[in-house]
């Protein structure tokens, strides 16, 4: 089982780093050595989560790291993307918590002793639940407690971190929590999504002025995530809704950070649903980033529609992963090829890759060819952008593990890894062991 790439590529090159990547709340569980989180709540609100469940065991990684860490070490990959739990570092009353501070140190550490690199992200998702009862995102002080977390943490965590991403996703944080109610805290206005996608945005800035400070020789930046908007038809009326789709859910996100503005489309809003925006916001935002994470699984395509802006598609007939998601690698390299004519990006990783299939472990072994598919033709359409000239330094599979996913609760798997939630027992799939070779062959 291999994974193939053209004889010369970029991605066959030793200093392309190949890593794998989790969240905190998605594989930790250790629920009771932190504080409270929104995930928490919205997991313990009934409806939410399609399988009831929350993140109190999850993979029971906060007990397990140690042999994570093996495992994550024989797939032979150079870095490890994870993610901090706030309230496991941070009390309530803003000091830091040594306890949960060693316990990434201890992972921190032991990454450094197997010669892997440590992508760290500050924050993915699981907001402390006290700050969300101040108004979460909507308060624009949550983004100056933010800066306080990174500030302090950076400082704790000294020299020990490759590289640091502020936020993963504000879109899901801010549309799926604040505006549309699939993730917590659940919230379902308009104009709390643009209020909350702006205090992200500006906690982002002010974390990064704290991290290029603290930890000037990591490398510092975002992750965001792109969902490529395409239109129906060539008809003007749907190529302009896939326009306004995609301003609304990608260039939202990352205009502000490169251009320091919103799009245009901007001016459509209602002024109800205009977020406040302070003098001097966006020259924090568009700090200068080291490095951009590209999260990727999936495209929308989109048509015009009487009385509103665009309205989605479903693409019955083509190929899709286990969460309904469809497989159309080509938007891989579309999104990277234009997002480097828009906008001067600095080195690019794909943080984020992967799909949902339904695996089974037959006799230890899981031949999840979807997946192994999946993977295929999207390293392709990776390296197809490298020879369009993007500069692309890296790819993460998500995930190392099956793990908690989100409202889906357990019953959707996307790792190259199999978890056996009762036995705790991991077993590397067919994607992984593929995985393994191309890295291991470069
Ligand atoms: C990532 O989010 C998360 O960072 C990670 O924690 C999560 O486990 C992983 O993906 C898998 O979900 O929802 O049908 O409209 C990705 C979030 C996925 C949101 C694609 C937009 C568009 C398809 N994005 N989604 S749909």
């Amino acid at each position: 089982m291999n994974y193939e790439l053209p004889k010369g590529s970029r991605l066959l090159n030793k200093e392309f780093t190949y890593g794998v990547a989790t969240s905190s709340f998605q594989i930790e569980g250790g629920v009771e050595h932190r504080l409270p989180c929104i995930w928490d709540t919205f997991c313990a609100t009934p409806g939410k989560v399609k399988d009831g469940s929350n993140g109190d065991l999850a993979c029971d990684h906060y007990h397990l790291w140690r042999e994570d860490i093996a495992l994550i070490s024989s797939l032979g990959v150079d870095a490890y993307r994870l993610s901090i739990a706030w309230g496991r570092v941070m009390n309530q009353d803003g000091s830091l918590n040594q306890q949960g501070v060693d316990f990434y140190i201890g992972i921190l550490d032991e990454l450094k002793a197997k010669n892997i690199k440590s992508f760290v992200t500050l924050y993915h998702w699981d907001l402390p639940q006290h700050i969300e009862d101040q108004g979460g995102w909507l308060n624009r002080n949550t983004a100056y407690l933010f800066q306080d977390y990174a500030d302090k943490l950076s400082k704790a965590f000294g020299d020990r971190v490759y590289s640091y991403a502020t936020l993963n996703e504000p879109f899901c944080s801010s549309y799926l929590g604040y505006e549309a109610g699939i993730h917590a805290p659940g919230l379902t206005k308009k104009a709390y999504g643009r209020q909350s996608a702006h205090h992200l945005l500006l906690a982002h800035g002010l974390a990064m002025q704290v991290l290029q400070k603290n930890s000037p020789n990591s490398m510092n930046g975002i992750v965001l995530n792109f969902t490529p908007a395409y239109p129906l038809t060539d008809s003007a009326e749907d190529k302009r809704a896939a326009q306004l789709a995609d301003d609304y859910f990608n260039q939202w996100y990352i205009k502000p950070v490169f251009d320091g503005a919103y799009p245009d489309s901007f001016e459509l809003l209602a002024d109800a649903d205009k977020p406040v925006i302070e003098p001097g916001d966006f020259d924090i935002i568009k700090a200068p980033l080291d490095f951009l994470g590209v999260n990727f699984y999936t495209r929308t395509v989109y048509k015009a529609t009487e009385g509103r802006d665009f309205i989605e598609v479903d693409m019955v007939d083509a190929p899709k992963t286990d969460i309904g998601w469809e497989i159309y690698p080509q938007a891989f390299t579309d999104l990277l090829v234009s997002l480097h004519q828009k906008y001067k990006l600095p080195p690019v990783y794909i943080t984020e890759n992967g799909a949902a299939a339904a695996d089974q472990l037959h006799n230890g072994v899981v031949d999840d060819q979807l997946r192994l598919s999946y993977y295929q033709s999207h390293l392709n359409a990776v390296h197809q952008a490298v020879e369009q000239g993007v500069d692309i330094q890296g790819y993460f599979a998500w995930s190392l593990m099956d793990n908690f996913e989100w409202a889906e609760g357990y019953l959707k798997r996307f790792g190259i890894v199999y978890v056996d939630y009762n036995s705790q027992q991991r077993t590397v799939k067919n994607s992984g062991l593929a995985y393994k070779n191309l890295i291991s062959n470069r």
